[in-house]
């Protein structure tokens, strides 16, 4: 089953599918995992596609990808091709990638710089706030130009991170709030002069749900993870209730130089969707090199200390990031179907750090190409299993996995009160 197969899905068998889906959420133990269909059916991809991926709000990427006018980026969020530019304000508009004369993708690259969108079929032309600036001269008489601009999406910026929503309306929420939080405790890293070292994009055969869960616990850190381990402490956040004595103690001398040097990290939680702390790494490391030793010899922004742990950043349904002192990691979930997901990852750096003489992009990447690696092949064999005529969702732990439960509720109650809409 690829996309293509998904368009072929008919009314009738997705209205089945509808029912089908709200039943199972209805019903489904809570603290299970999820029955097989959400992770492995076409057609409950397709809904989740409709229902999570077109009406939620989305990490697509970071501002400083973007650094002046013109700059774009492209990203598919399933069947949707969708298109982020910088605009000449500074501003950051996102667009539906389809043009609006018979609907060719209109940039085909995956980054580039353009003084106008030009779609490659007949050469519309729009400007960067998508509005249609050329149809040729064989339109006649009548056509409105002002009626077929580029469809925009909701776009919203906070601490450099952007995020897009391709609802008709934004959902409602303490979206803006958290936003808010995010330029507060990203000030440190001035993100706007930091630039892409390097990026990663990582094919896995495995639902976008089974990517996600896998990074909401380290229940499966000590048995896969030996090069994270080098400097990842296991406990989740700093109020996780399995962390002992020495970790709280660690913590609470480092967040006293944290305070010192005004910089943020107590834990803010906005529901279950978006979550920001910072955690210490293993005492005596500064960053997830492979030693724990620095990655880059500029610091990040204001940044004086090395010892900054890392700011772990979560945004449901799509993205968890690890920001340090001298350089920060961005992970992307994108859907590609039931069985199948791209998983992005984006180290960045000081915009004037120099590569070979500043930092090398094989270590800066090492430690997280290898645990993404070992994720994938750990997604992939859960998919496989969940596939089998025996699997039946089974219980997660609450105190290892309740990253994991709570995913599975934000996703539970989120797309049953999307599919009532
Ligand atoms: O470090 C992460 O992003 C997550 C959190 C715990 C396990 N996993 C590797
Ligand atoms: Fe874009 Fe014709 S489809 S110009
Ligand atoms: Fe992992």
């Amino acid at each position: 089953m690829n996309q293509n197969d998904l368009l072929n899905l008919t009314y009738a068998s997705l209205g089945q599918a509808r029912e089908a889906m709200t039943g199972m959420l209805k019903e489904r133990r809570r603290d299970y995992s999820l029955p097989a269909p959400l992770y492995n059916d076409p057609h409950m991809f397709r809904l989740d596609m409709e229902e999570i991926f077109q009406k939620e709000w989305l990490f697509v990427g970071m501002t400083s990808e973007i650094p002046s006018r013109g700059d774009y980026f492209t990203v598919e969020i399933g069947q949707n091709p969708v298109l982020i530019v910088r605009d000449a304000d500074g501003s950051v508009n996102a667009f539906h990638n389809t043009c609006r004369h018979r609907g060719s993708r209109v940039c085909t690259e995956h980054r580039g710089k353009v003084a106008n969108l030009v779609c490659p079929y007949h050469q519309w032309t729009y400007d960067l706030k998508g509005n249609l600036l050329f149809a040729g001269t064989e339109m006649g008489e009548g056509f409105d130009m002002k009626q077929h601009g580029l469809k925009k999406a909701h776009c919203k910026v906070g601490g450099g991170f952007i995020y897009i929503c391709l609802g008709k309306e934004e959902p409602e929420g303490d979206f803006d709030e958290f936003l808010a939080t995010l330029d507060e405790y990203m000030e440190p890293y001035d993100v706007e002069n930091t630039k892409l070292a390097v990026e990663s994009n990582m094919y896995e055969k495995a639902n976008w749900k089974l990517v996600l869960e896998n990074n909401r616990e380290c229940y499966h850190c000590a048995g896969s993870h030996p090069e994270l381990l080098n400097t990842l402490l296991e406990w989740d956040d700093t109020n996780d209730p399995r962390a002992p004595q020495d970790f709280l103690d660690h913590y609470a001398r480092q967040a006293a130089a944290w305070d010192a040097e005004g910089i943020p990290h107590e834990h803010k939680s906005f529901g279950l969707r978006n979550r920001i702390v910072r955690m210490p790494l293993k005492e005596g490391t500064q960053v997830m090199t492979i030693d724990g030793q620095e990655g880059c010899t500029k610091l990040l922004g204001r940044i004086k200390n090395r010892e900054l742990g890392s700011m772990r950043i979560l945004h449901l349904p799509n993205s968890w990031n690890h920001m340090q002192s001298d350089h920060f990691i961005v992970f992307r979930v994108l859907p590609i179907s039931a069985q199948e997901s791209l998983v992005t990852t984006k180290w960045f750096v000081h915009k004037d750090a120099v590569e070979g003489v500043d930092y090398d992009p094989a270590r800066l990447r090492q430690v997280w190409d290898a645990t993404n690696d070992q994720d994938r092949v750990l997604g992939e064999e859960n998919q496989r299993g969940i596939n089998s005529v025996a699997y039946q969702p089974g219980p997660y732990s609450k105190t290892f996995e309740f990253g994991v439960i709570n995913f599975m509720d934000w996703y539970t109650d989120t797309t049953l009160e999307n599919l009532e809409k």
